[in-house]
């Protein structure tokens, strides 16, 4: 299928730092997305190196897959298509680039949870014309472990850090906001929808203790225009040495 960015979705994107697209893959497409990860992590994950993933408390378990773009052909083609490039153009305001192909498992019972972060201390990009595509291979539902974003907090920049201890997210909030829940955009999706979030859109998301695994799919695109800002990427570095890989 084809995927096409409506004037409304840039529009809403820009202003809240978030938007939901139903149907951004097919059936057939989640698919194949799943398939093609249960393979990777069967027969290719263990002759890569260790920053290719992020395991769980129980040291077993996926938590994260890193660098697809890198290990996958797969990943990289479904990265570099040319509808999805099209469509994130107008939200990275100039030339796509794909940045990373990465997953977060959230595994049934043992899915840990993602503490109060913005995008862009891991990324470290100026101007901020970054963003995430985060895809649902599984159902994404109340109970297992949504992402949660507060909307339009992109426009505040990019607040003060401090280093997580959590693996996988090295880097969280100093201050985390006291939005309540129901004030939050809540990403409930259906296998194949997608949220967008803006690399400064501050979000978290709860553990997964249900019986249902939650298995997000994470496109990330830069404008060819952004360049490192050398600061945040000592702060970030700090953190991700702390508890590695990510
Ligand atoms: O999938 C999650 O629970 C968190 C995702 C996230 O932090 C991100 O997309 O940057």
């Amino acid at each position: 299928m084809t995927v096409a960015a409506s004037a409304s979705v840039v529009e809403e994107y820009h202003r809240q730092g978030v938007v939901r697209i139903r149907g951004f893959l097919t059936a057939a497409e989640v698919a194949e997305a799943w398939a093609e990860l249960d393979r990777y992590i069967r027969d290719d994950l263990a002759s890569k190196p260790a920053d290719a993933r992020t395991l769980e408390k129980d040291d077993k378990t996926v938590r994260n897959l890193w660098r697809l773009e890198q290990h996958s052909d797969f990943f990289r083609r479904l990265g570099e298509r040319t509808d999805i490039r099209e469509f994130v153009r107008p939200l990275v305001k100039g030339e796509p680039v794909l940045a990373a192909v990465e997953t977060f498992n959230k595994p049934a019972l043992v899915g840990s949870g993602v503490p109060y972060h913005q995008d862009n201390a891991y990324f470290c990009q100026t101007p901020p014309d970054m963003l995430t595509v985060w895809i649902a291979i599984d159902a994404v539902t109340q109970a297992n472990g949504p992402v949660y974003f507060i909307p339009g907090s992109h426009h505040a920049g990019l607040l003060p850090t401090t280093p997580s201890g959590v693996r996988g997210n090295s880097i969280g909030l100093a201050d985390p906001p006291t939005v309540p829940l129901d004030q939050q955009f809540c990403g409930l999706l259906a296998p194949g929808d997608a949220t967008i979030h803006q690399c400064e859109t501050i979000h978290h998301s709860a553990p997964n203790t249900t019986p249902h695994s939650r298995l997000g799919l994470l496109l990330v695109y830069r404008g060819a225009h952004t360049q490192t800002d050398p600061t945040l990427k000592t702060t970030y570095l700090a953190a991700a040495t702390a508890t590695p890989p990510a």
